[in-house]
C-alpha cells in the first residue's frame, strides 16, 4: 500500500479529515482522539482475560498459567470468542425478530402506514417455508410467514427452516458435524451455558458450537431480517444516490438517521416528504427537510429509497461537528455513547427510539409500530422546531460522491438474464472461462485502530484490478461509495476479463448488497452459483473468499464465522481476539478449514490479506480443474477468446477455431 503522510493517519476520507481538524482545533474529543489516548488492553485484546466468574478476573499471561478454576488459555480464548459470536448473532437476530413482529402486526391490520410492498417476494418466501400460497390473500399469507418466522426464532428442536436453502452437500456437512442450527435462541442460550464457569472446557468443542450459533444467525436471524424487510419495504434494485458529509444542507432541516432497523426510518422517509411538514419547515426559515443516514440504517433506506448517506461508523460524531444537524435519530447497534455529550455541545437533538436502547441525556421518543406514522411525524416536527436554534457556524465539508446501490440477489439474477431468463449462468461461465478469476466479499466495520476506510479501499481496488468481482455490505460498502467505486465507471480500474463481463452485462465490478444483516444475500448468491452448476457441489468449492479488513464489532465475528461455517475462507484485519493461543488460532484456521471447508484468519497487513485472498481463489480454481488465471488472455471480446477454454494461447486458439490467427 502507498505510504501515507503522518497527518492523514486517522482517515483517508477528506470530509472526515476536514472535520477532524476542527475537532482538534476546538479540543472536542472524538473516537479518533479517544483511541489514540487509550491503547487497547494487551491482555483482553488477544483473548487472555477471563471474567466469567468472580474468583477472577484471571489474566493468563505466563506460559502454562491457569485461571483460579484451572481454566487453560485455550479454554478462555475459545470461550471469549464463542461469547462474542453469540452476542453478534443476538444483535442481528433480535433485529430480525422485530421485523417478524412488524409483519405480523401488518398482516393483522394493526400497523397503520405499513403494507406488504413486495407480494412477489412474500410468495417466494412462503414457498421456501412450505406455506400454501395459491388463492390466499396477501395479509393471510403474510400472517403465516410472520408466525413461521417467529417460530424459527424460538424453536427448541429440529432445524431452522432456511437450512434447506443451502446446497444439499452443505446441509449434509452440518448434519454430520451436529451443527445444523435449531434456532438462534436455542444456540445462544447453549453458548452462554457452555461458557459459564465449569461447563464446557474443551476448546475444540466450544468452538464447534460457536459455528452452530453463527449459522443460526446467517441462515436464520439475518436471512429472515433481510427477507422480511424486503417483503415489507421492497426488494432493492439499483438507483443513484449521494454519499459523504456534503449531503448535509446548510439551508435545510437536517435529520440524520443512525442505527440498524428500517421500521422507523422508512416512516421518517415518508414523513419528511409530507407537504404539510415541508411547509412547516419553511415557516421556520428552512428551505426544506433533508434526510440522510449513517451506518446500516443508512444502507437500508439507501438500498430501497435511494436516501443519501452522510457516512459510515466513524463519521457519526463528525456529522454532529458540522453544527448543521437538527436531529440525529437512533435505534440500535453501533451508536457511540459519546453522541450524548457531543450533541449537547451543539443544538442537535439526539433522539433515541428503541425501547431496548436508552442513552443518558438523549430525548426519548419510543417507537411503536402500531403508531409509526404518528411517531415519525412527531420526530420530524421536533427536528424542524430545532432549526431556529442553530447556534453557530455551520461547517459542512463540500464533498460528496455518487453511488449506485441496490444489488439484491434477485436483481443480480435479473441483471444477468432479464425477466424471463434470469440466471447466474453468465456469472458462472465467466468464472469458468477465467474472465472473472473469483469473487471476494469485502464487508464490515471501521475501526479507529486502523486508518478509516483505507484497507477497504485498498483491497477492493486491488481485487477488481486482479479480475476478482467484489460484493460489499455495511460500512465497507459506504467507504468505497465515498470514492466512487460503487459506480459502473469503477470498471476503469478492473482487470481486462472482469471489465469485459461488466461491459457485456452492465454489471459494475463492485456490488453493494446492503446492510450487515444483508450478508445473508451473499449466502444466497453463493448457493445460487453452486446450484447453477459447473463450479462444484458446495459453497466450499467456489473460488471465493471473505474479508472484514476494519472489523470491530461482535456482529462482524458472527458474520465471519457463519461464512466460514458455510464453507467460505474468511480473513479479518487488525489483531486476532484469540491471538494469545496458538492452539485456538490453529483450531479456527486449519481446524475449521478441514471441518467445514473454510478457516477464520486474522491478518493485520492488507497486502498480505490481498495475497492470501488471491492465492485462495487460485487454489480453488485449480481444485475445480479450471484454467489457471491468465490476465493476458482477455481484454478483447470475441469468440476466438473461447479458445482459452481449450487451454491454448490466444493465437493458437484462434487458429484452432477459425483456421487463422485472431
Ligand atoms: O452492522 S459494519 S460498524 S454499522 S457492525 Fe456497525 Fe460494523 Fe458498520 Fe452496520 Ni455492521
Amino acid at each position: 500500500m502507498p505510504k501515507r503522510p503522518e497527518s492523514s493517519r486517522a482517515t483517508v476520507d477528506p470530509a472526515a479529515a476536514e472535520l477532524l481538524s476542527v475537532a482538534e482545533a476546538e479540543g472536542i474529543p472524538t473516537v479518533f482522539s479517544r483511541a489514540s489516548g487509550m491503547a487497547p488492553c494487551p491482555i483482553g485484546e488477544v483473548g487472555q482475560c477471563c471474567k466469567n466468574c468472580h474468583m477472577g478476573p484471571c489474566r493468563l499471561v505466563k506460559p502454562g498459567q491457569r485461571g483460579v478454576c484451572g481454566a487453560t488459555l485455550e479454554t478462555v480464548a475459545a470461550r471469549n470468542l464463542a461469547r462474542a459470536i453469540a452476542a453478534g448473532a443476538a444483535a442481528h437476530s433480535d433485529h430480525g425478530l422485530d421485523m417478524a413482529f412488524t409483519l405480523q402486526a401488518v398482516a393483522k391490520g394493526e400497523a397503520p402506514g405499513y403494507e406488504v410492498r413486495d407480494p412477489h417476494k412474500l410468495r417466494n418466501v412462503a414457498r421456501l417455508m412450505d406455506i400454501p400460497v395459491d388463492g390466499r390473500s396477501i395479509n393471510d399469507l403474510a400472517l403465516d410467514v410472520a408466525e413461521r418466522a417467529i417460530e424459527d426464532f424460538r424453536q427448541m428442536r429440529g432445524e431452522l427452516t432456511y437450512v434447506r436453502r443451502a446446497p444439499a452437500k452443505r446441509q449434509e456437512i452440518w448434519r454430520k458435524l451436529g451443527i445444523s442450527p435449531r434456532s438462534v435462541t436455542r444456540e445462544i442460550v447453549e453458548t452462554l451455558h457452555r461458557t459459564h464457569i465449569g461447563t464446557d472446557q474443551d476448546a475444540e468443542h466450544i468452538l464447534r458450537h460457536a459455528l452452530r450459533t453463527a449459522l443460526s444467525d446467517g441462515w436464520g436471524g439475518s436471512m429472515l431480517a433481510t427477507d422480511l424487510s424486503d417483503i415489507l419495504f421492497g426488494t432493492p434494485s439499483p438507483s443513484v444516490a449521494q454519499i459523504n458529509l456534503g449531503v448535509l444542507r446548510e439551508d435545510e432541516v437536517n435529520i440524520v438517521i443512525h442505527g440498524h432497523e428500517p421500521t422507523l426510518s422508512e416512516m421518517i422517509v415518508a414523513a419528511a416528504q409530507e407537504p404539510e411538514l415541508i411547509e412547516y419547515a419553511r415557516s421556520k426559515g428552512a428551505a426544506g427537510i433533508n434526510l440522510c443516514g449513517i451506518c446500516c440504517t443508512a444502507n437500508e433506506i439507501l438500498m430501497r429509497q435511494g436516501v443519501a448517506v452522510a457516512g459510515n461508523f466513524l463519521s457519526q460524531e463528525l456529522a454532529l461537528l458540522t453544527g448543521a444537524v437538527e436531529a440525529m435519530v437512533v435505534d440500535v447497534q453501533c451508536i457511540m455513547q459519546a453522541l450524548g455529550d457531543l450533541s449537547a455541545r451543539f443544538h442537535t437533538k439526539l433522539i433515541t427510539t428503541s425501547p431496548k436502547a436508552h442513552i443518558t441525556g438523549a430525548t426519548r421518543v419510543e417507537f411503536d409500530e402500531h403508531r409509526a406514522p404518528e411517531i415519525a411525524r412527531q420526530i420530524v416536527r421536533m427536528a424542524v422546531d430545532n432549526f431556529p436554534r442553530r447556534n453557530g457556524h455551520v461547517r459542512i465539508p463540500q464533498i460528496t460522491n455518487d453511488l449506485v446501490p441496490g444489488f439484491s440477489h434477485e436483481y443480480i439474477n435479473y441483471m444477468l438474464g432479464g425477466s424471463f431468463r434470469g440466471s447466474f449462468r453468465p456469472l458462472n461461465d465467466a468464472v469458468i472461462a477465467g474472465r472473472i478469476r473469483g469473487a471476494a466479499g469485502v464487508v464490515g466495520c471501521n475501526n479507529p485502530r486502523t486508518p478509516h476506510d483505507e484497507a477497504h479501499l485498498y483491497l477492493v481496488r486491488e481485487f477488481i484490478k486482479n479480475d476478482v468481482l467484489v460484493v460489499m455490505t455495511g460500512c465497507g460498502a459506504l467507504a468505497n461509495a465515498k470514492v466512487g467505486m460503487l459506480l459502473g465507471e469503477a470498471m476503469e480500474y478492473a482487470g481486462p476479463g472482469l471489465r469485459e463481463v461488466c461491459e457485456a452485462t452492465g454489471m459494475p465490478p463492485v456490488l453493494h448488497m446492503g446492510s450487515c444483516v444483508d450478508n445473508s444475500r451473499i449466502l444466497t448468491v453463493l448457493t445460487q452459483m453452486v446450484t447453477e452448476g459447473g463450479l462444484g457441489e458446495d459453497i466450499s468449492d467456489l473460488p471465493v473468499v471473505g474479508f472484514a479488513p476494519e472489523w470491530m464489532s461482535e456482529k462482524a465475528l458472527s458474520i465471519g464465522t457463519y461464512f466460514v461455517a458455510s464453507g467460505v475462507h474468511t480473513i479479518f484485519g487488525l489483531t486476532s481476539p484469540v491471538g494469545a493461543s496458538q492452539e485456538v488460532t490453529r483450531l479456527i484456521v486449519e481446524g475449521w478449514g478441514s471441518l467445514v471447508g473454510g478457516g477464520l484468519e486474522f491478518e493485520s497487513d492488507p497486502e498480505q490479506m490481498l495475497a492470501k485472498g488471491l492465492a485462495h481463489i487460485d487454489a480453488k480454481r485449480a481444485m475445480l480443474n479450471l484454467s489457471p488465471y491468465n490476465p493476458s488472455r482477455f481484454g478483447q471480446s470475441g469468440d476466438w477468446r473461447m479458445a482459452g477454454l481449450m487451454n491454448l494461447p490466444p493465437e493458437e486458439g484462434a487458429k484452432a477455431l477459425y483456421g487463422k490467427p485472431g
